[in-house]
């Protein structure tokens, strides 16, 4: 009978084994995406308003279906950058790193400043996993490689990477940043603002970037403006020459 079971549980579907340490594509990703999308063309006066979210989320699966996950590039996204490209006005661009909610509570009261989020790929993608495998037109549910332990050149990586360049490289005027300044460092080289956007913003047409620097109200005071890391932030904007202005604790509270 031993032998019977095991016998049964061997050639009985099988249990995927995790092939990845990441969690897999997010449930339902296409629902998602797609109702992210329409909302969004409802919502948003844009350039975009009759582009078809079904066409927009087929060049996105193109992007990464079919292909080895760990081996994804920027120029697999480019036809979807291409397709969902737009245009922002100058001076309200908002950059953040590791404030990530602070920032998003902010551009939702205050709806003249646009975070990436706030542009259609942004939208469409925020917080979501998605992948897929070579040889499978499927996604993987299962598993998706993971940053630190799998690879960089995973699918959901290499497209913030990609739209955080574009997003930088078309900012305009005064720049803003929201930096937290309750972690050792606020500004930290490693982070997609600090490896990819202020090395994308164009000096010709960036006037200056200015940086509040938040606190958790009660909590600790790690960095600040006056901290080596802002130091670091500001010698980089020099060397670029871009102007640079930081403020610890710009109030974000609007009145009630
Ligand atoms: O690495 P970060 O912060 O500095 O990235 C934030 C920075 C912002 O200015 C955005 O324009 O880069 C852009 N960006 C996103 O908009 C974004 N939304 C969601 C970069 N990453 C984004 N994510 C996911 O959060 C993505 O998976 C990425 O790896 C994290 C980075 O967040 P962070 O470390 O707080």
């Amino acid at each position: 009978l031993m032998v019977g079971v095991l016998w049964w549980r061997q050639s009985s579907k099988p249990l995927e084994p995790l092939q990845w340490r990441g969690p897999g594509t997010t449930a339902h990703i296409s629902e998602i995406v797609l109702g992210r999308c329409f909302s969004y063309m409802q919502e948003v006066q844009s350039e975009l308003r009759d582009q078809d979210c079904q066409k927009i989320w087929n060049v996105f699966k193109n992007a990464f279906l079919t292909k080895n996950p760990c081996n994804i590039t920027e120029e697999d996204y480019q036809p979807l950058v291409k397709l969902a490209n737009q245009t922002l006005p100058c001076n309200k661009t908002l950059l953040w790193s590791r404030t990530n909610a602070l920032a998003h509570q902010y551009t939702k009261v205050q709806q003249e400043i646009f975070t990436l989020e706030d542009t259609l790929l942004g939208s469409m993608a925020d917080g979501l996993v998605w992948c897929g495998d070579a040889g499978t037109t499927e996604m993987n549910y299962q598993s998706c490689p993971n940053w630190k332990t799998d690879c960089r050149s995973n699918p959901v990586s290499v497209f913030w990477n990609t739209v955080s360049k574009k997003f930088a490289e078309a900012a305009c005027g005064v720049v803003h940043v929201m930096l937290n300044g309750s972690i050792s460092k606020a500004f930290d080289q490693n982070s997609v603002f600090g490896s990819v956007e202020i090395l994308n913003l164009h000096p010709a047409r960036v006037h200056s970037l200015q940086a509040w620097v938040m606190h958790d109200i009660g909590g600790v005071s790690r960095d600040s403006c006056s901290g080596s890391s802002i130091s670091d932030l500001r010698s980089i904007l020099s060397k670029k020459n871009i102007m640079f202005t930081c403020q610890d604790d710009y109030s974000v509270r609007t009145p009630m």
